[in-house]
């Protein structure tokens, strides 16, 4: 009798038939019996010693085990069961020795065996019976891995839903992310990571999440480069990982049709970033952001991104007090006209993007909000060769309402691409939450709208699960009801838009401007004089109410 723990989901002895026979043909029969369950991880796997008879000996799992892949489809974690082989010898055969020597060795090879097969042949493995997720309008208030809104091919304002929010995943909340906070330690383990920095592990992950977009049926995707593959030791070395990396994300892109809607450097983690990157005041460390990006811009192109985010990780101050911030400014719009050179040189066709945030890292961020960057951008001459990726989360920092910094860019003409989350009002920091409040999805949608699209930028889901929401399933659901909560917002902002009862309420209080002098102030053609004449004659302004009650009323009725 031997015992061992054994996986019990995907293609484990519990879902299909055991194929390892040497050398137990000297056996006669081999009986497996499972005698508990515990939750495991996929580097625990092993394989199944010989053919064999089940007996689950939790009866109430009996049935469901032996059907095997309908029993592994009810599982969001891996289940390891306690294997125990019982053995009866031919009575002409020669007495087996082998057993222990080579079956539980062989398990250890087999394990590798099969993960590599299994990724090979298997279209779905890392989140078995999760999936694809449906669009059911009619689905329970307690169904929530369904589409009740989002309808990918559903038209709206004459493009179809899909071609209007280009949802993107983010790779780092997603697929890095372990709940770890200032106060604890990872509490999400993902049964494909193993938790170490290896180059196979990072492959394997890039594998899940393919699966996962494709399930999700979401079409665009994001990342930064360190999210992707380790650091080296050298940068040569950290670009060769990335290299190998990129490589197998191409296949998986061109395999799924899923594309990059944009690719960022990681310029803040390392400690050599702690004072900033284009900003630091150690100019050999700029150089190494330099170098970094020089690499990012280049995967970009191999990947096809269709936009190039830079958020300024610590690119702000601390403190007055040690700090040139003219200096570093000047620095940092020195950077980015390397960057334009060089994505002008290797033809790099992405839309480049700047990304604003108030505060976290540093205590002042530079990019503060959508005008600080703007007027950055005018003040070194550079507001031509970017757009702004605006994270609503980053707005509420500033202190300004959710959908302000995407109507501020959107008015003039900057708003490229949408870091779609939230965060908790009462907080102030940078939650990252996903986005499901139909009121501000609404907002922004109908600025979106009404700049006729966020092509090439998208909606992508910068937001993860909460720490303690540690399933498999949480991620689908999270993603899936932002998708329908962006879905209610695109149609009830392309209802608001259609009817015109706003537009119509909004005209009519600028009507002033239209004629007269006016309208003359407008094109920039009046002077003081001609403003004095008008109030000499005509005397005071008359009050005018703004309605703002009868605004809000108006938007309840759409949401
Ligand atoms: C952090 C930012 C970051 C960028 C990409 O607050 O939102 O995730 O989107 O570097
Ligand atoms: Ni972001
Ligand atoms: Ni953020």
């Amino acid at each position: 009798m031997h015992e061992a723990w054994l996986p019990c989901v995907g293609d484990s002895p519990l879902a299909g038939s055991p194929t390892y026979d040497e050398p137990f043909s000297a056996l006669s029969r081999i009986t497996c019996k499972w005698t508990e369950m515990r939750e495991g991880d996929s580097s625990e796997y092993g394989e199944v010693p010989g053919r064999g008879e089940y007996n689950p000996s939790r009866p109430e799992l009996q049935s469901e085990m032996m059907k095997g892949p309908v029993f592994a489809k009810k599982m969001t974690h891996i289940l390891l069961g306690r294997l125990t082989v019982s053995t009866t010898r031919q009575s002409s055969a020669a007495p087996h020795s082998g057993y222990t020597q080579h079956v539980l060795p062989a398990m250890a090879q087999a394990t590798a065996k099969r993960q590599k097969m299994a990724h090979a042949n298997r279209e779905s493995e890392f989140f078995p019976g999760i999936g694809p997720v449906e669009y059911k309008p009619s689905a329970e208030p307690s169904e929530t891995l369904v589409f009740r809104h989002y309808n990918a091919q559903q038209e709206v304002l004459g493009r179809t839903m899909e071609e209007w929010l280009r949802f993107s995943v983010c790779y780092w909340h997603s697929f890095r992310g372990t709940g770890s906070d200032p106060f604890g330690g990872p509490t999400i383990k993902r049964p494909w990571d193993d938790g170490t920095d290896s180059l196979d592990n990072a492959k394997r992950r890039l594998r899940a999440a393919f699966e996962f977009f494709t399930k999700l049926g979401i079409k665009y995707w994001t990342f930064h480069d360190r999210d992707l593959a380790p650091e080296g030791k050298t940068l040569a070395e950290t670009n060769a990982n990335l290299d190998e990396v990129v490589e197998l994300a191409a296949e998986l892109m061109n395999k799924t049709g899923v594309k990059l809607l944009w690719a960022t450097c990681n310029l803040f983690v390392h400690p050599r970033y702690m004072h900033g990157a284009a900003t630091s005041c150690d100019a050999h460390v700029t150089m190494y952001a330099a170098a970094q990006v020089k690499k990012g811009l280049e995967v970009a192109r191999r990947l096809g991104a269709e936009n190039f985010v830079f958020w300024g990780g610590r690119e702000g101050y601390h403190s007055l007090i040690n700090t040139d911030v003219r200096a570093e400014l000047d620095h940092l719009a020195a950077f980015y006209k390397m960057v334009i050179a060089y994505k002008e040189k290797i033809g790099f066709k992405g839309q480049l993007l700047i990304e604003p945030k108030a505060k976290e890292p540093t205590r002042h961020q530079y990019d503060y909000d959508a005008q600080t960057v703007m007027a950055f951008l005018h003040q070194y001459g550079l507001n031509a060769h970017f757009k702004l990726n605006i994270e609503p989360n980053h707005t509420t920092l500033a202190g300004h309402p959710y959908e302000h910094d995407v109507i501020f860019s959107s008015a003039y003409g900057m708003l490229g691409s949408i870091d779609a989350n939230t965060g908790s009002p009462d907080l102030g920091w940078d939650t990252d939450q996903f986005p499901m409040d139909v009121r501000s999805c609404t907002m922004v949608m109908k600025a979106v709208l009404e700049q006729d699209g966020i092509a090439p930028g998208g909606l992508n889901f910068d937001a993860k699960v909460r720490r303690e929401s540690t399933d498999l399933k949480d991620l689908f659901i999270a993603h899936a009801a932002a998708m329908d909560t962006f879905a209610r917002g695109l149609k009830n902002a392309a209802s608001m838009i259609s009817d015109g009862v706003f537009a119509k309420s909004i005209n009519a209080r600028y009507v002033s401007w239209k004629s007269g002098v006016g309208s003359r102030i407008a094109r920039g053609e009046a002077t003081l004089e001609e403003c004095e004449k008008v109030v000499m004659e005509h005397g005071d302004p008359r009050p005018e109410s703004g309605h703002q009650e009868h605004f809000e009323a108006m938007l309840n009725h759409y949401i």
